[in-house]
């Protein structure tokens, strides 16, 4: 087992990592260690990877309790240079952390590099925001009286992130809760634990304190069950699956946790008669197929006004045909596999229960064979004429799925694009700004598109959903200030003058 984490020629030799416990990367007590393989290539491993358990955890959080005492008290301007710093450090590995997060997520190169180049940008902005004021001055009823709020960290907070974003979440997540004063235990999706760790590693070479920053690979029942139950985690942020969500909940209202969740999405498109199509095709199709779809931010539903629906269908169904699927790594690769075999049978069997359906298909419609049967590839489906309550129409399915919904009005555009349980992130397409402000007014979503697709998060600005999508805390920009900080309120009298 490695003491520090190997910086492995991608592709050759298969490396062991550990995890990284009070400044220190140790193998899990147990030594069990989990295997992560490349979704592309089910025949290449990326490693091996610290298969932890209780006694881990329990370690970790000792770890961050401890340098909790002193973190708090440090200075926000220390903290700035060590996200500045570790900002620096991973921006010199963008090709190679870009890199192996296509091989262990299987997005497009491109977008590996892009989602680390912009885990760069979320340290540096986390670093700027360190250094802004926190806290308030008041008039008092007393004049002689200071009044002020300051805003103190909570303590050991918990980060436990999806594989989806494997860099770019962990990012969003540990750089505020850091830069504000708090310490973290992180545990990652067990698909993508080699990204996570080099972010990890980025953080650890700035020069964190021993303890402020704890990484614990392993199972959700091993890791993630013992670490949001223990008492000294005081709060815990969590993105995900709504079903883990809905149980991350109930855990920590039992126990009185401060809780943040970013769950599941069924995002509307909705493409008005006097849209630009060309615009707006190729703004839907990126929005429902870029990361082979599996995003919380993802395009899944594009309701179409019928006076161009047909027209507007075809062109989808033209683009999302010619899109290329395969090695993420090539070069020409528009789309790569899903995260694993799994989550592709599960997709063709959601696609094959929808054809049974009144819907119909257009373009692609399962598990895709031959030259990528090695990886968990599906083909970018279409599907037009999907009715708003059918499960196509209202269950995330997260892949490279999209269905037509056509309408006969922008009001039923809308009442259709509310009609679900999720409202994370919704687009309108139109050259009329009333109707695009009467969209922004009424659509249930947390954040809403005009003449845009419905991904993307600049990390200056809220993220978060409304209804089932989110917990109505957001993240990034000011508001993640409010969630990893707390409030306290101080009256300052001068003692009594003799
Ligand atoms: C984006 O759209 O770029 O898990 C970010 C997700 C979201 C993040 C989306 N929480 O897909």
């Amino acid at each position: 087992m490695v003491a520090s984490p190997p910086r492995s020629d991608a592709g050759t030799d298969v490396e062991t990592f550990g995890n990284y416990i009070n400044d220190e990367w140790r193998p899990a007590a147990s030594g069990a260690t989990m295997e992560n393989r490349n979704p592309a290539n089910r025949d290449e491993v990326i490693g091996h990877f610290a298969a932890s358990g209780q006694e881990d955890v329990e370690a970790a959080i000792a770890a961050a309790d401890e340098a909790y005492r002193t973190w708090r008290l440090s200075s926000p301007i220390t903290r700035a240079n060590i996200l500045h710093k570790a900002a620096n450090i991973l921006e010199s590995r963008i090709p190679d952390v870009g890199r192996e997060l296509t091989r262990e997520e299987g997005k497009t190169l491109k977008e590996g590099i892009g989602e680390t180049t912009r885990a760069v940008q979320i340290l540096r902005y986390f670093a700027g925001e360190a250094q802004q004021p926190s806290g308030e001055h008041y008039p008092s009823a007393n004049p002689n009286t200071l009044l002020y709020t300051t805003r103190e960290p909570l303590g050991v907070v918990a980060v436990i992130t999806p594989w989806n974003f494997p860099i770019a979440i962990p990012a969003w997540k540990i750089a505020p809760a850091l830069a504000f004063g708090n310490t973290v235990v992180f545990k990652p999706a067990s698909n993508t634990p080699l990204t996570a760790l080099r972010f990890v590693e980025a953080l650890a070479e700035a020069g964190l304190p021993a303890g402020v920053l704890n990484l614990v690979t392993g199972s959700a029942s091993k890791v993630g069950d013992p670490l949001v139950q223990d008492p000294r985690v005081v709060a815990i942020s969590f993105t995900g699956s709504t079903e883990t969500g809905a149980e991350l909940r109930q855990t920590a209202a039992k126990r009185g946790a401060k809780i943040q969740l970013e769950l599941g999405g069924k995002n509307p498109a909705i493409v008005l008669a006097d849209a630009d199509l060309e615009h707006a095709v190729g703004q839907v199709v990126a929005g429902a197929m870029m990361s082979t779809g599996q995003k919380c931010t993802a395009t899944s539903r594009a309701i179409v006004d019928r006076r161009i629906a047909d027209r507007f269908t075809e062109l989808l169904a033209d683009r999302i045909g010619g899109l290329k699927v395969g090695d993420p790594l090539a070069a020409e690769t528009q789309i790569g596999p899903l995260i694993d075999d799994r989550a592709a049978d599960r997709v063709a069997s959601e696609v094959d229960a929808a054809k049974k359906t009144s819907a119909e298909l257009l373009v692609g419609g399962g598990r895709l064979g031959g030259a990528l049967e090695r990886g968990a590839f599906v083909a970018p489906t279409l599907f037009t004429g999907v009715e708003p309550e059918s499960r196509l129409g209202q269950h995330e399915l997260f892949g490279p799925v999209l269905g037509v919904i056509p309408v006969d009005s922008m009001e039923e555009a809308i009442a259709v694009a509310n009609q679900v349980k999720f409202g994370l992130s919704a687009s309108i397409f139109t050259r009329d700004l009333g109707r695009a402000l009467t969209f922004a007014r009424e659509i249930e979503a947390g954040i809403v598109h005009v003449n845009s697709e419905t991904a993307g998060a600049e990390p200056q600005v809220p993220f978060g959903g409304m209804k089932g999508s989110s917990s109505y805390s957001r993240e990034q920009g000011k508001a993640s200030r409010e969630f990893f900080t707390q409030v306290k309120t101080v009256y300052m009298d001068p003692p009594p003058s003799a």
